[in-house]
């Protein structure tokens, strides 16, 4: 006996002594380490404060005078105290809007603050609210739209020139810039230097896209460029702040640039893509994207905003939520109180999680380093994955045992999957058990970088989850909250 026990000890130890190696290749295209970054600020503000802001309309015509800019009360700390108060992690500012003012001095350009009566003309919000975000810990983002109803060469390939001279100052005087966003609305009427005319462009081939990639990554090589057709992130599709149930960070991007006709498609992403492009689902906090005095009563409600939370960030999307700074250059009180109030609803939807240090068992796993407990250590790093070839495995919870067993009461699930190794998870199912029997609870399609499942107060001694693969499994996380 005592020599059979010699012999296969070295064997059985061997068997789980080798060291953790990656489950599998990586599949499908995979995200870049400034991807995964960007995915996990998660939930960012967009401020749309510009000319518009003091014509009280939407889209200008190019033809504002720069003395109409003029701020009262200018304050880019306070908008960055209230975007922090509220979990944000990021801030773009629409440097420049379709009307083509300049927020910044630019040197390329009389129609900017230099010409304003705010600061005598030695203003520049993007060096402010640049500073400020530096000073509040948050990433700092610029909107610099490529339609320009102002600039006299719209249209000609001289403007392409003028616009990367503009985005060469953007992404060189101000420090580290996050993220790039191009609109994908252009070419229409304008003033275009007093020609006052109507001027379409080619929206596929007219701005040579690849030529201004190239320099913003020469310039910000971690920036994430934002349009339709990413290349960094891509346009959800709508701009009410929800992405699909089905929500692929891939996409077949040949088939898009700024502004083509398909953009539907943006908000599932497809299943079979060519290249990572996450979805950023774009929202305003009031009706328009721009201040406007009669929407100080139509902010969103507690409510909507939550709802758009969970559809987005819950949805394996980036919140980025619009705050219209009003003609003082301040985030409205209305608004300052709303965010303040969404962000301790997401403080405290998630302040504890329950599966952690739970019971959690697995029909399939891994030898060493890639254990089912690792999907439960609140560590997105960590994955649980399933041995070669099974692309369907169950993890099972048992509240009742482990620290501080008992059963628990919830209302939130989030799941994760390690998206450094590909999105990979088709559909899972969630059941509880309670007085010992299983009921099905939820069901869902993609999980991706994350997925959040929100119910009623529900409770359960057990929890069971049924994962489908295109794959090998990797789970990096099921919280319970
Ligand atoms: C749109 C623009 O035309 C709106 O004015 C706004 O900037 C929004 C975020 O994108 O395409
Ligand atoms: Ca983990």
């Amino acid at each position: 006996m005592k020599y059979l026990l010699y012999f296969f000890l070295p064997i059985l130890l061997f068997a789980c002594a080798k060291p953790p190696v990656p489950p599998s290749a990586p599949f499908g295209p995979v995200p870049s380490e400034a991807q995964v970054a960007w995915q996990q600020m998660e939930f960012n503000a967009f401020v749309h404060f510009n000319m518009n802001t003091f014509t009280n309309i939407e889209w200008g015509m190019g033809s504002e005078q720069p003395s109409t800019f003029n701020p009262t009360a200018l304050d880019c700390r306070q908008w960055a105290r209230v975007c922090k108060e509220a979990g944000m992690k990021g801030i773009i500012l629409t440097a420049k809007h379709h009307d083509g003012f300049c927020l910044w001095p630019s040197k390329y350009t009389e129609h900017s603050v230099k010409n304003s009566p705010w600061k005598d003309g030695k203003g520049d919000v993007v060096r402010e609210l640049s500073d400020a975000c530096k000073e509040y810990g948050l990433k700092f983002g610029v909107y610099l739209s490529p339609w320009d109803r102002n600039h006299a060469d719209y249209g000609k390939p001289e403007y392409l020139i003028y616009f990367r001279n503009q985005l060469r100052e953007l992404l060189t005087n101000y420090g580290p810039i996050f993220e790039v966003w191009f609109d994908g609305a252009n070419g229409g009427d304008g003033y275009y230097g007093g020609a006052n005319e109507k001027r379409e462009v080619d929206r596929q081939n007219y701005y040579d896209w690849p030529t201004t990639y190239k320099l913003v990554y020469e310039l910000q090589p971690n920036a994430i460029i934002f349009s339709d057709a990413g290349p960094g992130c891509r346009w959800v599709g709508n701009e009410n702040g929800y992405a699909n149930e089905t929500n692929w960070s891939t996409l077949r991007l040949n088939e898009f640039y700024p502004g083509s006709p398909n953009y539907k498609e943006l908000t599932n992403g497809h299943a079979d893509g060519t290249a990572w492009v996450p979805a950023e689902c774009d929202v305003s906090i009031r009706p328009g994207w721009y201040y406007h005095p009669e929407q100080d009563t139509a902010v969103k409600s507690l409510e909507k905003l939550t709802d758009i939370y969970y559809n987005s960030v819950g949805r394996n999307g980036l919140l980025l939520l619009n705050l219209p700074v009003d003609t003082r250059g301040l985030v409205h009180e209305a608004d300052a109180a709303r965010l303040k109030e969404l962000g301790e609803v997401i403080r405290r939807d998630f302040a504890t999680n329950l599966a952690v240090g739970k019971k959690v068992t697995a029909t399939n796993e891994r030898c060493q380093g890639f254990e089912v407990k690792n999907a439960l250590d609140a560590n997105p790093e960590t994955y649980w994955a399933t041995s070669d070839e099974v692309k369907s495995a169950t993890l099972e919870i048992d509240f009742t045992k482990g620290t501080s067993g008992k059963k628990i009461t919830f209302s939130r699930i989030v799941l994760q999957e390690p998206i450094l190794l590909g999105q990979r998870v088709n559909s899972f199912r969630v059941f509880i058990e309670k007085d010992g029997e299983w009921q099905p609870i939820a069901e869902g399609t993609t999980i991706g970088y994350k997925r959040i499942l929100r119910f009623e107060a529900l409770e359960a001694e057990k929890l069971k989850i049924e994962f489908e693969g295109r794959t090998v499994l990797c789970i990096a996380e099921v919280g319970v909250y």
